[in-house]
Parts: structure tokens; sequence; C-alpha cells
């Protein structure tokens, strides 16, 4: 491409024309103007979609400025960069976050409504980009939040999917999947940047030369290159000027590459070969942990790592800086193992495309790097097959032999004669099978480890990552995970927002630890009266839609009590469903027996290869056909659930709720972030002590929290001394009746089988201690119920629920990683005073 031409084209604009101003007027002028000029369409035969794209566009003028300002004054102040890699971004929808961010969400919808147009119904046309599975793809989102509105010079780099995480139907109460077409109408917010495209390696074989300095050095001839094409959208910051970039990369055939088919007049054949390359940024694969060991999706990981590290490479070259210095410009964050071959991939790019010898390569490598770790679940640890990853990374195949060679020579020298220590730890598995351990690799070459939760991260020390922390204990540390409260408070729930800000101004938006203030207005009656008002309203909307959606009648002012996140044997939504069978048998044993009224809400994905989460569903739709149905309940229970759980709906349901159920089994949820979006919006928890509930607990305050449980001591202890279910269901009559009136068919209209594969793995082997949970959890519930009556003290509880939730930020979050992993510092952004150019 043709160098830069200097500055000349810096636009000279208008500080208050149609692109940038900020004003009602202005802002219905551009919006027309976009309806015109963009969309191509005249009022009258525009659809929803039209009018949505003229907002985007709107918004999306009044981000540039800040954005290409942010990345110029990063580049002259040569400042480091955090690169956030992740193979999932799940971000949402922009255009409402964006208008919050600019500070211009009340002016746009004065503007839409004065044209006469619906401006939530705008909002909710916008197809959330949803490029992530779960927690894990939310999480990079808020953070990437949190950098920008904290001024953290960044960009997070991952992979642009023509398909995100699937839609979910609900067809006879099973999941029915369907693709998610998010680009079919296009997408306002990014741009692409084609010039800047850049090539990957796959497959191949290597060879050894002699360089014209008389060194050895490694030539990787690949099977096939693949372009990978940038697409950026701009993430502003709430009321700042930084704007941060996502990039994400497309995958495209390198045309010119096969030259072998075209040397020989084979055209179609060339041309067909485009279509493998395009599939490799086809679809996310829709499993969260879990790892399933495709080659397609190793090559989408190295596929985005590879364009993401010469990118970084080409940005300096640019400016001339030397790749010596590559680790003082960028603080590289891996988010989880899928992007962990960047270890061997910077090696690669810095010896063999570079020139950099082997040590200084090594020392980059480990100074830029660092690693979180997401999970404790053994089955989610990646693991590649040799014969895969020899096929597609041959070189890459070799330094990690090379890497490993010298890390076990390491170990020999920390601790003589451990064999045993040496096949725990070698980045190659060979035991059985040989495979490439992910996590190893990472922990390897990174500087610094941490995990999601205080808990999470002790456990990881003592026993996942144990060998590794007696070998680096100074990598290890702790980052809990936190969340926007741009977008799980200001912009889901407007009516707490302007509640909260009216007695403590809106400081608390940007510093969340100010929501301490609120503590002072617990006592005082008419704040208390406000707080129950706005929660019913809300609930009422949710009410209102699930008589849409469902059809079923749910009752406002019944306790709401909710479970939303991908469906896991871990997580126990089972457990949930077997205190619903609970009460529900309570009733048919006595119709008249007091029940607090209670709506139990439901959302969730799961794996598309994963039987029992899809049974899981199965059984709480079929409980719910029962329970909802039948006269004795008299409606004072009702299970709902909800299709399609994705980040725009999340948005309407943490709000909902009155109680949040964070019920996993101790030591198996790393953090869980919806626990916190819950709390914030004045739920309160039933949990156990798990992942982020326990500095939840801490923080609110163990009296405003519904505790229930073994702890994870327990939990080894129990499974230590041999763990048998069934001595639970024979000695609990309670439990008894739940499991046997599941096994008798009472949900699936007698049907014994539909459920038994459930019913068996709980009597016999209950691998997340749901029957040894279950009493303890059944009288937490109970407590629950009873509390629930005195509205006056529940919701005493629920303010200081909110007010306590600063520590779960993500700006606090970022701020740890600044300052203990990235040593990154702010930076202002200052934006230009343009020349005004008259008309
Ligand atoms: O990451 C989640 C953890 O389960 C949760 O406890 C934590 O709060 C959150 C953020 O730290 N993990 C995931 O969401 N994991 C995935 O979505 C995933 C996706 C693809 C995989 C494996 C896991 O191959």
């Amino acid at each position: 491409t043709v160098p830069n031409q200097p500055i000349e084209c810096v636009p000279t604009v208008v500080v208050e024309d149609d692109r940038t101003g900020l004003s009602v007027e202005t802002l219905k002028r551009a919006f027309q103007d976009n309806l015109f000029y963009i969309q191509g369409k005249f009022a009258n035969i525009a659809t929803q979609n039209d009018y949505y794209m003229a907002l985007a566009y709107t918004v999306r003028d009044r981000l540039l400025r800040r954005w290409l300002t942010t990345a110029e004054t990063h580049t002259h102040q040569g400042v480091r960069t955090v690169a956030y890699l992740s193979a999932e971004f799940l971000m949402g929808p922009h255009l409402g976050n964006n208008l919050i961010s600019l500070g211009i969400y009340d002016e746009a919808k004065q503007a839409i409504t004065e044209l006469g147009l619906d401006f939530d119904a705008l909002l909710q046309q916008e197809e959330e980009p949803g490029l992530g599975n779960g927690g894990l793809g939310r999480l990079a989102a808020c953070y990437l939040d949190s950098m920008a509105s904290l001024d953290i010079p960044s960009i997070g780099y991952g992979i642009r999917y023509e398909f995100g995480i699937f839609d979910q139907d609900i067809r006879d109460g099973w999941q029915i999947e369907s693709t998610d077409k998010w680009l079919r109408y296009g997408n306002p917010w990014e741009i692409s940047r084609p010039e800047w495209a850049v090539e990957v390696k796959l497959g191949g074989h290597t060879e050894r030369y002699t360089d014209e300095n008389g060194r050895n050095r490694t030539r990787w001839i690949p099977h096939e290159v693949v372009m990978g094409i940038p697409y950026d959208t701009p993430i502003l910051g709430y009321k700042t000027n930084t704007a941060t970039t996502l990039r994400l990369w497309s995958a495209a055939a390198a045309e010119s590459f096969d030259f072998a088919a075209f040397n020989s007049g084979d055209y179609f054949r060339a041309v067909q070969q485009k279509t493998v390359s395009e599939t490799l940024t086809k679809v996310l694969y829709p499993n969260d942990e879990s790892a399933q060991g495709k080659k397609l999706r190793l090559a989408q990981q190295i596929f985005f790592v590879s364009c993401s590290l010469q990118d970084m490479m080409l940005i300096l070259i640019r400016q001339g800086i030397p790749l010596e210095q590559f680790h003082e410009k960028f603080a590289v964050q891996l988010n989880d193992t899928h992007p962990a071959i960047a270890v061997a991939e910077l090696m690669r790019l810095l010896m063999d495309e570079h020139g950099i010898e082997w040590d200084t390569a090594w020392r980059i490598t480990q100074k830029t790097l660092s690693y979180t770790n997401h999970t404790l679940l053994p089955e989610a640890l990646e693991r590649w097959g040799m014969g895969l990853f020899s096929t597609l990374l041959p070189r890459h195949l070799e330094i990690i032999y090379e890497i490993n060679s010298q890390f076990l020579d390491d170990i020999r020298r920390k601790f003589p004669n451990d064999d045993a220590r040496l096949s725990r730890m070698s980045l190659i598995d060979e035991a059985g099978e040989r495979y490439v351990r992910m996590a190893h690799l990472a922990c390897v070459g990174s500087h610094a480890i941490n995990g999601v939760a205080a808990l999470h991260s002790e456990l990881l020390k003592q026993d996942v990552l144990r060998d590794f922390y007696e070998l680096y204990p100074e990598k290890f540390s702790n980052k809990t995970n936190g969340v926007t409260p741009r977008r799980f408070m200001v912009l889901s729930n407007p009516r707490l927002t302007n509640l909260i800000t009216s007695k403590i101004g809106d400081g608390w938006i940007k510093h969340l630890d100010d929501l301490r203030k609120l503590e002072a207005f617990v006592e005082d009656a008419d704040f208390r009266q406000q707080w129950r008002d706005i929660k019913l309203a809300i609930k009422q909307d949710l009410a209102t839609y699930i008589k849409q959606v469902n059809g079923i009648d749910v009752d406002p002012t019944s306790l709401f009590d909710i479970q939303a996140k991908r469906i896991h044997e871990y997580k126990r939504q089972h457990l949930d469903v077997l205190h619903i069978i609970t009460l529900y048998n309570r009733i048919k044993a006595n119709p008249d027996v007091h029940i607090t009224p209670r709506t139990f809400i439901f959302g969730g994905k799961a794996a598309p290869g994963y039987f029992m989460a899809k049974l899981i569903i199965k059984l709480i739709n079929s409980v719910g056909d029962v329970v909802n149905n039948d006269p004795d309940v008299r409606d004072r229970l009702k299970v709902v659930f909800l299709k399609d759980y994705n980040v725009k709906f999340a948005q309407r349901v943490y709000p909902a709720a009155d109680l949040s159920e964070q019920i996993s089994l101790a030591g198996k949820e790393a953090s869980g972030t919806g626990n916190m979006k819950f709390s914030m919006n004045g739920s309160l928890t039933i949990g156990t002590l798990d992942g982020a509930n326990v500095e939840i607990r801490d923080e609110v305050g163990a009296e405003n929290f519904f505790l229930f449980g073994l702890t994870t001591p327990e939990v080894y202890e129990l499974k230590a001394k041999g763990y048998n279910p069934y001595h639970y269901y024979e000695s609990n009559p309670a439990l008894k009746a739940v499991i046997d009136r599941i096994a008798s068919g009472g949900f699936s209209n007698g049907d014994t089988n539909l459920f038994n594969p459930l019913v068996s793995t709980l009597l016999y082997k209950d691998d997340y201690l749901l029957l040894a949970d279950y009493q303890s959890y059944i009288d937490c519930q109970d407590r629950v119920s009873q509390t629930y009556l005195d509205q006056e003290y529940w919701t005493r509880l629920s303010i200081l629920n909110s007010a306590r939730m600063g520590k779960f930020s993500s700006d606090r979050s970022i701020r740890e990683y600044c300052e203990d992993i990235w040593y990154v510092k702010p930076v202002a952004v200052e934006l230009k005073e343009y020349v005004q150019a008259g008309t």
C-alpha cells in the first residue's frame, strides 16, 4: 500500500456540524440526512431497520473524532498499550451504550420522539453481536468499556465470526438451535480496513537454511495461507474522549497464493479454495466449559493470534520502533488459553520473520504476555492432539519442544530427581496419546498468571496449577472480576439510576464505591417506598413480556426468583428445580399450606452437544407445564423458561429480580459475573461459598446474603471419604418424594424413561452433590420466603446490596490489572480545536 501522505488530509470539521453536534435539533437533522444519504430512503418507505441504521450512523459520526484523536494521541506519545486477546467478545447492542457514553441519551430520545418514532423500539431493533458464549466473552466486553472509561491505551483483538452464538428456540420444551445471522442487515458500527490485512500460514513443513550473516535459521513452507482482514469498532469510554478499538479479524482467501492451481490452469479449484479459507471465521464454537479438540478451532486460534501479533508489530514498524522494544510497547493479556498459542507465535515471528535470537525473543515474550485462567473444571482445560497440532502448526511444535526442553531443565535444577513432577508439568502430556497442554504453555510463556476471584485464585494455586505455583510463586495473583455499571445499571435500569442519582449525584457511575452513600437512606421510608415502586414497575414490564412470549400470567408482586446463565450441571439449575417440586409437593399434600408466591424464571443456552444440559431445559419446561396449570397451586407458583437469553435480554432481566440464584457447587464456578449484575440492581442472593459469591457476601454482610451448602473443603472431604448420593435420597423423605415424582413420570405424562438419565445420574453419581446440598438449600429458601413477607425489611436488604457493590465495578478490576500486571497508565485524550470551516 502507498505510504501515508503528510497531513493535509486532517479533516476540517465544523465544531457544531451535522456530524458532531449534540443538540436535539442537530441530531434530528443528522438523522434525516443519514436516512436519505446512507440508507437511501424517503421516510415513507423506510423500515424500522432503516431508522435504526440512520440513528446508528448519527451516533457513529459522533464517535469518530474521539476515536481517531485517541489513536493519534497514543501514537504520538508512544505509550504502552494493553492488547486484550480474546476468542470471544460478547458486546451486546452498541447503540444505547454509545448514547450513554456520549452523554446524549436523553437528547437522542427527544430527537427521535419528536420525529414521531418509537425510540425504545429502535434500540430493540439492533441485532446484538453475540460473539461469545457467556461470562468469559462478556468479561472481555466489560473490560473494554472500563479501559476506555479509565483512559487506558488499549485494543481488543478477536474474531469476527459471521455467526455468533446460536439463537435458541424452545419447541415442546426442548432447545432448538438456529444460526445467528447478526450481519444480515449490515453492521453500522464497524469499519473494515482491508489495507491492513495480514497473512497467516497453516500446515506444510519447515526447512533449515543459513542466512546472509551465516546464521542458522528456520523457514516455514506452509500448505496454505489465509488472509486476515481487520474490522474495527470504536468503544467509547463513559464521558471521556478515549475511544478504544475492538479489532476483529475475518478470514479471506489469499488468492495469489494457490499458484500451483493457477499455473496448471485450474481456475475453478483455486477459487473453490477460497471457501475453505473463508470458513475459518464462519462460526463461534458454542461450547462453554468443554474443550473439543477440533482442527478448525485450533485454526481459529492461531489465525486471530497471528493476525493480532503481526498487527502490533506493523504498528511499531510503521513508527520506526525496533521490535526489541515490543514488550515496552505492548502488554498482551491472554483471555484463557484460547489465545495461548501466542507464546509460540510471538517467538516464531520475532525469530523466523524478524531475525531476533532465541534468548532475546524469549525475554520479550515472557515480559509481554500474561494469562488469565477462567476455570477449574478439568474437562475445560485445552489440550491439542499431537497429530492435529503437528499437521497444522509444524513450526510451532518445534518451538514448543525447545521451550519445553529448557523448561524441564529448569525444573530438574529446582526439583532434582522428581520425575513425577516433570511429567505432570511438561508442556506435552505423554500419559497415553500425546497432547500439547495449552495452560502449561501459557504459564511458562507469561510473567503473570491470575484467577478471577479470590477463592478461584487460591484453588488454582492449591490444585489445578499447584506445580506451577511451586515453581513460580511470584507470577500468581488474583484479579476478581467486575462488570460495567454503565451497561448493567445506567443503560439497563434507568429508573433505579435516576432514583440513585437524585439522592447521591451521578459520581457513582464512574466511582461505584460512591454507592455506599445510599446507606444513609436505608431508614428513609419514602426512599424505601420509591425503591420498591421501581422494582415493582420493572417486574410488571417483565410480566408483560412473559405474557406476550410465553403466554403465562405471572403476578408481579410475587417473589421473582431468577437463574440466568449458561445451562450446566455444575451450575445446578436442576437444584433450583428440586426446590420448585418440593414446594409443589407441599401444596399437593395440603392445598392450603402457606406458600410465599413465587415466580421461578430461568434463562440460558445449553451447548448443542450437551445432552444433560438440554434435558435440564426440558425438565424445567415440563415442571412448568404441570405446576402452572394445576388448580391446586392457585397461581402461587409459576415456572417460566425465557428463551434465547442474550445480552440484550439480560439487561431486562437483571433489574427485575428479587432473588438471584448463584447455587453452583462450591469450588466449581471460577467467579460468576451475573451474581454481580443482579446484586447491583437490588436483588438479594441465595448462594454457595463459590467464586465471587464469597466476596459479594463479605461486602454486603453475611446478614444480607442467603448462604447455604457445603464449603469447598467439605466438598473435598465428602468426596474423599466416598460420596453416596443414594443415602441422602433414602434418608430424606421430602427429597425422596421429589425424585420419585420425576422418576415416576409426574412431569412426563407417565413416561418413566424421559428423565431417567437425570434421575439415575443424581442417585448414583451426582458429581455436583445436589443431594448433599439439597436440605441446606431448602432450609435457606424457606428463610427467603419468610423474609420476603416483611417487605420493609426486604427493601432494606435490597438497598444495602446495591449500596455495597462498589468493589464489583470492572473499573476496579482494570485498575488492578494496570497496576500489578500491565504497568500501563492512563493517557488523557484532548480533542483538537478544529478550524471553523464556515458553511
Ligand atoms: O468465565 C466463565 C466462568 O465460568 C465464570 O465463572 C467466570 O465468571 C467467567 C469470567 O471470568 N467461563 C466461561 O464463560 N467460559 C466460556 O465461555 C468458554 C468458552 C469457550 C471455551 C471454554 C470456556 O472453549
